[in-house]
Formats: structure tokens, C-alpha cells, sequence
């Protein structure tokens, strides 16, 4: 029995793999494990199916030429083949002209690894990874309000005692059930529970208000919500004056969002406004939290940051039961962004821009800081440069099904192909991998050593419970020979993640994602570690804030945050909102729950949920297959009516790829500080196919 953790959300579910005569895994919950406590979804309880798939991949794969197929290879033929690519496109068009797509779905040693291989091994500034698709704007939005970003600022079990709680652009119900108990706590608690959510999601319905904004004016929303508690006497005087900054900026802006004036923007009624800021604002403890739906916006910082105004002004943060909290998406979606494969970051959290920062990491890597690279472009704007002069001509991908996941997908697509070389490492031949000049099989989690960081900043432990099959390499592995072959093969003298991990303790050190603590063996002992954790000495950090924030003055600040349409309103030609998330049996781009039969029951087919009022307008029935069209591309898939919807907005999953593919449809608008691109939010046109 191996106690480790589910590969896929970043709940990170424990659970125990135990093995059946024949080699086969099955998965039990860990009823010990404090975040999911004995309840797991089903995408946990069939993530081993995939461990034996007959579609995974076991061999490298090569294309001899542009217009020829894959074909498999050894791993020398195959490492050859990318060292070969690298250095040619190097000697051509120089050392940025190679650059690294990542994921938050590898283990922090594996992130850790990748990072430093872009900066000391390829001498690249470009790299970045999926989670800049994800929780980049509540990022942002925590480092500017708080001097820190961490997903949540308290452990789950703190949700409980809130008495209220307001969660915008989040189905947790769907998108992490086992986590729905401590919701459901706090409701049993007495608590109140507002969602502020464009459909009425199984997580709306155990809510005690239900917010039905329209998708992309959250932040009118969050003003509107500071307005009424402003006017009815609902702030915390004291609260702002001794522990905040910058409030008479926000005062003089939320003056203006009159509840009507706000109903008008989001087409929530008026007294549902004053409703939810008086369950807020009157509370004793009270919390805010956001998922991908506030944060997917092209001002999705922003609008993190008015919620975060909000909690402030009511003296709702650094107390016990109370904060803002951004529910982190991917397994690994916090760490992944701590150690280095985001383009502005080196690890434990610094900056590539800061000089002590770097000298620090340089320090630890023996190199000269000088030779570390600085910031590189943004996930969506390195695939804008694909193929493009002073662009990235070869580029690697570890742990992204990009080809579905972006926006924009079908022009990013046309991107990948104009590449001089594409490596994809894959468990399987994702939509991605197919596109690629070289396909590196890699181990599945229950494969593989290391550790992850939950959506609380619990670092935690994957252990491996049965050897890799084939030819199957883990990642780091990958980095290591690839590092090796480019002459940079002292900088990496193992790929083993416990080795890996005690140099990421060193570099991490006196960062604000300090790992320095942390032990592998403690976090079996302690069932995980909160960081930071600057010592072995040091109890880890469940709770931040609580003494104060982490500016230099030790105060949160107030943005002066001011609404603003979406980059792409409906207009005559495209007159409905899009938006696009999620449901409970897919995971992503699909690659992984798509080849289980237990999840295509549930989930078998790409959908889009249409109020049964505008179906009508269009003369369009449940299951008809219809076509959405936007300005990007076109998608088809099946009509789902359901009165859950607003009846100005459509929803599609992101899960599936080729003419489904809601990507086709959605607009790459960025945030300016974030890079976030608008995926909950454009215009779209619908017909029966
Ligand atoms: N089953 C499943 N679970 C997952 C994942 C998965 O793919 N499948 N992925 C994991 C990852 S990486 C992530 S990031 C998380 C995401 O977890 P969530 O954020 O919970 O998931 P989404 O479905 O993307 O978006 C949440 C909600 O935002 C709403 N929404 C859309 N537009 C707007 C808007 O303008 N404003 C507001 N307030 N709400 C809006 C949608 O209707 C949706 O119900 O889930 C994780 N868990
Ligand atoms: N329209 C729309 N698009 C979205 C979103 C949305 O809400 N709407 N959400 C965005 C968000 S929040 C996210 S997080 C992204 C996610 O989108 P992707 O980055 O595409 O995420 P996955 O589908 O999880 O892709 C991971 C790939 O890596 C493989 N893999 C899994 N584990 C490993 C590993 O350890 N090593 C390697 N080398 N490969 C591995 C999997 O088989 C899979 O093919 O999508 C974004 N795209
Ligand atoms: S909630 Fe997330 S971590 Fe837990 S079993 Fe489901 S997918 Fe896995
Ligand atoms: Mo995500």
C-alpha cells in the first residue's frame, strides 16, 4: 500500500494505491488525509485506469521529415534529434529563439528542474507554462494587495467557521467535490454562502444567495458590494486605518456604483446586492474567494483586486476565518509557479528582474549571474511568436495539451506547425503531441517520486507504487540528458527528485516561498507542510497574515480598481456572451479522462448549455447539433438546454479537441498585468448546424 495523492486537481486528494495480483493499482481515499478527508471524485477513483492504457505512449516517437509520420525511436535516436534541433536553431537565430512550455501539473522538483534548465542549459528567457492560463490574475491580484501570492492564506479547515462567504466564478461542486464538506460546514454552521456565478451551478444551489451576474462584470459587482457596505455603515474603520493603504483612492470610486447602477452593468437585482454586502459586511468572520471565473478576464487582476478592497474595507483579512483566497486550479498549480517556469520568476518565488534575487540563484547554481537570462515572454505571447522572427523557432512542451487549451486555438495550431521543431513529453499523443517533430513518453504519477503543493500551500508528497513500463522516462530524467548532451551536464548531475528537492530547499531559502524546511520525511510525519518554512526547526506557515501582511510596512493596500467592459462585447453579428469552464468527469484538455470509459459515461460528448428561451429564438431543441461561431473560429457540438443558464450567455466545456474545441471560439484578449487571457468571456453567434 502506498500512501500518495491524486495526479489530476489541486486538491490533491490523498489517497492509497495498493497493488492486485497482475500488477494493477487500485485507489483507495485516505480517510486520515486532512484536505479531502475519505472523499475523492471520480476522476480520482479512475486515475489508475490509465497506468495500463493501451493508447500510452511507451517509445519515443520521430519524424524523419516535415511531411512524414511518427515513427518510434530509441531514446538516443530521439535525444539526439532535439539536441541537434536546439543547436542548429541556436547557431541560426540565436539562444532566445529556443523556448519551453510548461505545466502546473508537474511535481515542484520536475518545475524546479525545467527552470533551470531553460536559464542555465538552453540560456533561454522563454519560459512559461499553463498556469498562466489559470490563477495568474489572482496572483498578481495577492502580490500587489498582500506582497504575496499564495492560493489560500488559511488551511480548508478554516472555511468552516467563516459566517459568510462569498465565492465568485467557482464550481467547486463540480470542479473539486471532496472539498464541497467544508462548504457544506459552514452552511450547517449557520454561515451564509453567495455565488456570484453567471449559471446556476450545483455549487450555487447549496448557496444561500445566488449572484446570477453576467459573465465579465464581476468588478462593477465587488464596487457595487464596497458601495452599500460604504453607505449602511458596514466598514471597519479601525481595521483600515491600522492595518491598510490607499482606501480615500477606492473611497472616491465606489461612490459612484449605486446598487441600481450596478444591477444595470450585471443583471443582478438591486436588493440582492444590498443583500449580499449586508450578510457580508455584518458577519463577524467573513471570507472571499475566487476561481477561474473572475480570473479569466482580460481584467482579471483587477477584478481580484476589488474583492480584495472589499475584504479589506470590511476588516475582513489577516483575522482568524477571514481573507481572500484564490482556489488554485492544476495539481500542482501553486508550486509550478513558485520554482522558475514562469517567465518572470526564479525559485522560492523571486524575481528574475531582482538583482539579489538573482545573484542568489546564480549563487546556488554556479553560474555567473550575469549569464542568467531575464524576463521572457507570457504563455499566450510566446505562442504569438511561434515561427516569427526574433520569435521562438524550437520550442519543448512538458505537461500542456496547448493545442486544445489555448485560446485561440486553431490560429496557436497554425503556430505550432510554422515552428522549425516542436518536442512534446506526453503520457500520451495529445492533440499537442501530434503536431510534434519529437514525442518523449513519459511516467504517470503513480511512477514517480515528488512533492506537489495543494491549493492551501501545503507542500505534500507523490510516491511512486510501481515502476515505469517500457521505455518510459520521468521528465526530469529528460531535462538531465538533454542537459548532459548540450554541455551542461555538471549543472544537472542527477534526475533523482529527492536530490533535486534538497537544491530546491537551498535555492528557496529566505524567498517568500521558502522550502527550506521542509523534509520529504516531515511531510510524511506531518501530512504535508505549509510554506514558508524557513527552517527544520520552523512549524510551517498554515495560516499568513494573521501579525501582518507582507509589504515592507507589514499593511495590505487598496487598489483603486475601476470597471471596464470585456474586450469583446455581443454586438449585431455575434449577439451572445460566451463563456467556457468546466464539468465534474473531464479533466482539461481532455487527454487523460478521455480515454476513461467510467468518465465518458458521464461526460460522453462535447456540449454547450443554452437557456431553453433563447433555444427557442433560434429554433434550436435539446441534442440538436448546432455550430457557435465567434470571430476566432467556429466549434460544433450539441445543444444542451437548461433553464440554469442566463439567457444572454453560453457555456461550453473546454474539454474536447478538433472541430469541438470551445478554444476555436475564444478570444485571447490579455490582462495587462497578468497575461490572462479572456477565456470566460467573448461574443458569439449560434445556429443549428
Ligand atoms: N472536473 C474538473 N475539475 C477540475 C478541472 C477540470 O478540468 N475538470 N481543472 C482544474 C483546474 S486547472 C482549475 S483552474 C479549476 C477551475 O475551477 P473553477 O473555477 O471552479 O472552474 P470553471 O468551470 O472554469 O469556472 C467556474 C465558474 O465560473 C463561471 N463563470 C463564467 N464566466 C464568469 C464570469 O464572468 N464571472 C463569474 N463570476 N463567473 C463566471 C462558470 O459558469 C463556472 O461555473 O478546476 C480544477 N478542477
Ligand atoms: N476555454 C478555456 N480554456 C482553458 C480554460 C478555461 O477555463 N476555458 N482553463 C485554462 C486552465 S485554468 C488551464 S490549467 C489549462 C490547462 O490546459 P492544459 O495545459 O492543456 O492541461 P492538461 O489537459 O492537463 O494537459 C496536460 C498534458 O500533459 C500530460 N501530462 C500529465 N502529467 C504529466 C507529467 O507529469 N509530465 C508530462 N510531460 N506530461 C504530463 C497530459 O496527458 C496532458 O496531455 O487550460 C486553460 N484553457
Ligand atoms: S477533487 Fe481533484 S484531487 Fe480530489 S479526486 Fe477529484 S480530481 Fe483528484
Ligand atoms: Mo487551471
Amino acid at each position: 500500500m502506498t500512501p500518495t495523492h491524486c495526479p489530476y486537481c489541486a486538491l490533491q486528494c490523498g489517497m492509497n494505491l495498493a497493488e492486485e495480483a497482475g500488477g494493477r493499482l487500485t485507489v483507495e481515499a485516505r480517510p486520515d488525509f486532512p484536505t479531502n478527508k475519505g472523499g475523492l471524485c471520480q476522476k480520482g477513483w479512475t486515475a489508475a485506469d490509465l497506468l495500463s492504457h493501451p493508447d500510452r505512449l511507451l517509445t519515443p516517437l520521430v519524424r524523419g521529415s516535415k511531411d512524414s509520420t511518427l515513427r518510434p525511436a530509441t531514446w538516443d535516436a530521439a535525444l539526439d534529434r532535439v539536441t541537434a534541433a536546439i543547436q542548429a536553431s541556436q547557431a541560426t537565430y540565436g539562444l532566445d529563439s529556443v523556448g519551453i512550455f510548461g505545466g502546473g501539473g508537474l511535481t515542484n522538483e520536475k518545475a524546479y528542474w525545467l527552470g533551470k534548465f531553460a536559464r542555465v542549459a538552453l540560456r533561454t528567457p522563454h519560459i512559461d507554462y499553463n498556469g498562466r492560463f489559470c490563477m495568474a490574475s489572482e496572483a498578481a491580484a495577492g502580490l500587489k494587495a498582500f506582497g504575496i501570492d499564495r492560493g489560500l492564506p488559511f488551511p480548508l479547515e478554516d472555511i468552516p467557521g467563516a459566517e459568510a462567504i462569498l465565492l465568485i466564478g467557482g464550481n467547486p461542486a463540480e470542479t473539486m467535490p471532496p472539498i464541497m464538506q467544508y462548504f457544506e460546514r459552514q452552511r450547517e454552521n449557520g454561515g451564509a454562502l453567495i455565488v456570484a456565478d453567471p449559471r446556476r451551478t450545483a455549487t450555487a444551489e447549496i448557496a444561500t444567495l445566488h449572484l446570477q451576474l453576467s459573465p465579465g462584470t464581476d468588478l462593477a459587482l465587488a464596487n457595487g458590494l464596497l458601495h452599500v457596505a460604504a453607505a449602511d455603515g458596514l466598514l471597519d474603520q479601525e481595521f483600515i486605518a491600522s492595518r491598510t493603504t490607499g482606501w480615500e483612492s477606492v473611497r472616491r470610486i465606489i461612490a459612484s456604483f449605486w446598487p441600481d447602477r450596478v444591477e444595470r452593468i450585471t443583471g443582478v437585482p438591486s436588493t440582492q446586492i444590498i443583500k449580499a454586502a449586508h450578510l457580508l459586511g455584518e458577519a463577524g468572520t467573513a471570507m472571499a474567494l475566487t476561481a477561474r471565473g473572475a480570473g479569466q478576464q482580460s481584467k482579471g487582476t483587477d477584478n481580484t483586486l476589488a474583492f480584495i478592497n472589499l475584504m479589506l474595507a470590511l476588516g475582513k483579512a489577516g483575522k482568524p476565518h477571514c481573507g481572500y483566497g484564490c482556489i488554485t486550479g492544476q495539481g500542482n498549480g501553486q508550486g509550478g509557479r513558485e520554482h522558475g517556469q514562469k517567465a518572470d520568476q526564479l525559485p522560492g518565488y523571486r524575481k528574475i528582474d531582482n538583482p539579489a534575487h538573482r545573484a542568489h540563484i546564480a549563487g546556488v547554481w554556479g553560474v555567473e549571474e550575469s549569464t542568467l537570462p531575464g524576463v521572457g515572454r507570457s504563455a499566450y505571447e510566446l505562442l504569438e511568436s511561434l515561427g516569427q522572427e526574433n520569435g521562438v523557432r524550437a520550442l519543448m512542451v512538458m505537461a500542456s495539451n496547448l493545442a486544445v487549451s489555448a485560446p485561440r486555438a486553431l490560429h496557436v495550431q497554425e503556430q505550432l506547425r510554422s515552428l522549425d521543431f516542436l518536442c512534446v513529453s506526453d503520457i500520451f499523443l495529445s492533440e499537442t503531441a501530434k503536431l510534434a517533430d519529437v514525442v518523449l513518453p513519459i511516467a504517470q504519477w503513480a511512477e514517480e517520486d515528488g512533492t506537489m503543493t495543494n491549493l492551501e500551500g501545503r507542500v505534500i508528497r507523490r510516491q511512486a507504487a510501481k515502476s515505469r513500463p517500457g521505455e518510459v522516462w520521468t521528465d526530469a530524467m529528460i531535462v538531465t540528458a538533454l542537459a548532459e548532451r548540450l554541455g551542461a551536464g555538471r549543472y544537472f548531475p542527477t534526475a533523482e527528485p529527492a536530490q533535486i528537492f534538497e537544491e530546491l530547499r537551498l535555492a528557496s531559502a529566505g524567498g517568500a516561498a521558502d522550502y527550506s524546511g521542509i523534509t520529504y520525511e516531515r511531510i510524511a510525519a506531518e501530512n504535508g507542510v505549509f510554506w514558508p518554512c524557513p527552517s527544520e526547526t520552523h512549524p510551517g506557515t498554515p495560516r499568513l497574515f494573521l501579525d501582518k501582511f507582507a509589504h515592507e510596512d507589514g499593511r495590505a493596500k487598496f487598489h483603486a480598481v475601476h470597471h471596464r467592459t470585456a474586450a469583446e462585447e455581443p454586438d449585431d453579428d455575434f449577439p451572445l456572451y460566451l463563456t467556457t469552464g468546466r464539468v465534474m468527469a473531464q479533466y482539461q484538455s481532455g487527454t487523460q479522462t478521455r480515454r476513461i470509459d467510467a468518465l465518458l459515461k458521464i461526460a460522453p460528448e462535447p456540449f454547450a448549455e443554452i437557456h431553453p428561451a433563447l433555444a427557442q429564438r433560434f429554433g434550436i431543441a435539446d441534442n440538436d447539433a448546432i455550430v457557435l461561431t465567434t470571430r476566432r473560429g467556429e466549434a460544433r457540438m450539441k445543444a444542451r438546454l437548461t433553464p440554469t443558464i442566463r439567457q444572454d450567455t453560453i457555456f461550453a466545456p473546454f474539454h474536447w479537441g478538433g472541430e469541438a474545441c470551445a478554444n476555436n471560439l475564444t478570444n485571447p484578449a490579455l490582462d495587462p498585468t497578468s497575461k490572462m487571457p479572456e477565456f470566460k468571456v467573448c461574443a458569439v453567434r449560434i445556429e443549428r448546424a
